[in-house]
């Protein structure tokens, strides 16, 4: 069988498990060859820590992909995530040397939580954020990064479809051919998953039982899960019930633990074997 290949474009955060320390394991655990391109070296994320280091690697992103042009790598999919101010362009300019027909741009236009845009980020950031999601064939942003990028009202209390179905419309507006918010607080101690493609007549939705609390990290595991699970060609709905299954699991583990070490993000590798269990089936 061909195996898969993903390059991946985020930083790489030494603690605190996000962005690349979970992308890669979660992706190699589904069998899928990565090339991760670190845009940035943190000491730890910018979420629940008090201070970080920051080594921005923004001038390595355009050597290494025309090192790869020369070998002709080819990529299924490239997947960005969490950028750092002034990367976007650059890593746009990357893709345009780098994808091919077939190739599957994931975008998870990850620079806000909660109403708010993460430290260092702003209005600049989340224009060039939507430019990239312009040329994404599948994003997957929180209902913050939604409101943001639609310049829609962030309302995490409105539950109503067409408050959904008017967010979707301006995700696809803006160029992405298929959108899905993820991580949406709903009624009766659940969390949902809006989701629109070009062409749909409506919004479907999906919901799960939510866990209380916050856990950062959570939505680049579910994003990795995710994408591992559609290019091993299970099909979406069914990937994504796996992947909120897999962050409900890694969750169920942490909250186990000290409360203390939530700040270092979800327990994803002790649910890898629960991912595999359900991928193979
Ligand atoms: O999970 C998103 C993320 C990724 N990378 C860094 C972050 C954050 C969220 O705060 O700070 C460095």
């Amino acid at each position: 069988m061909k195996q898969k290949r993903v390059l991946v474009f985020e930083d790489y955060s030494c603690m605190g498990r996000c962005s690349l320390t979970v992308a890669l394991p979660i992706l190699s655990a589904l069998g899928i060859e990565t090339v991760g391109v670190p845009t940035a070296v943190l000491s730890n994320h910018t979420s629940g820590f008090k201070s970080w280091t920051f080594a921005d690697l923004t001038n390595e992103i355009l050597p290494s992909v025309e090192k790869w042009k020369d070998y002709n790598h080819r990529f299924d999919a490239i997947y960005t995530g969490y950028l750092g101010n002034g990367q976007v362009a650059l890593v746009q300019k990357a893709i345009s040397l780098l994808k091919e027909k077939g190739t599957l741009l994931f975008v998870d236009p990850a620079m806000a939580d909660n109403g708010e845009l993460y430290p260092g980020f702003n209005e600049a950031h989340v224009k060039e954020m939507a430019d990239l999601v312009n040329e994404a064939d599948l994003i997957v942003p929180n209902l913050s990064e939604a409101a943001l990028l639609t310049h829609m009202p962030y309302d995490p209390e409105n539950s109503d479809k067409e408050y959904f179905a008017s967010l979707l419309k301006g995700l696809l507006e803006i160029g992405a051919k298929k959108a899905l918010i993820t991580g949406v607080k709903g009624q009766n101690n659940k969390i949902g998953m809006h989701y629109l493609a070009r062409g749909d007549k409506k919004v479907s939705s999906f919901s799960e039982e939510a866990f209380p609390g916050k856990f950062h990290g959570a939505g680049d595991i579910f994003a990795s899960a995710f994408l591992g699970l559609l290019l091993n060609g299970i099909p979406f709905a069914e990937s994504l019930q796996i992947a909120g299954d897999f962050v409900k699991e890694a969750i169920k583990d942490t909250l186990g633990c000290d409360p203390k070490e939530v700040s270092y993000g979800l327990r994803f590798e002790l649910a890898l074997p629960y991912l595999l269990k359900k991928a193979q089936k």
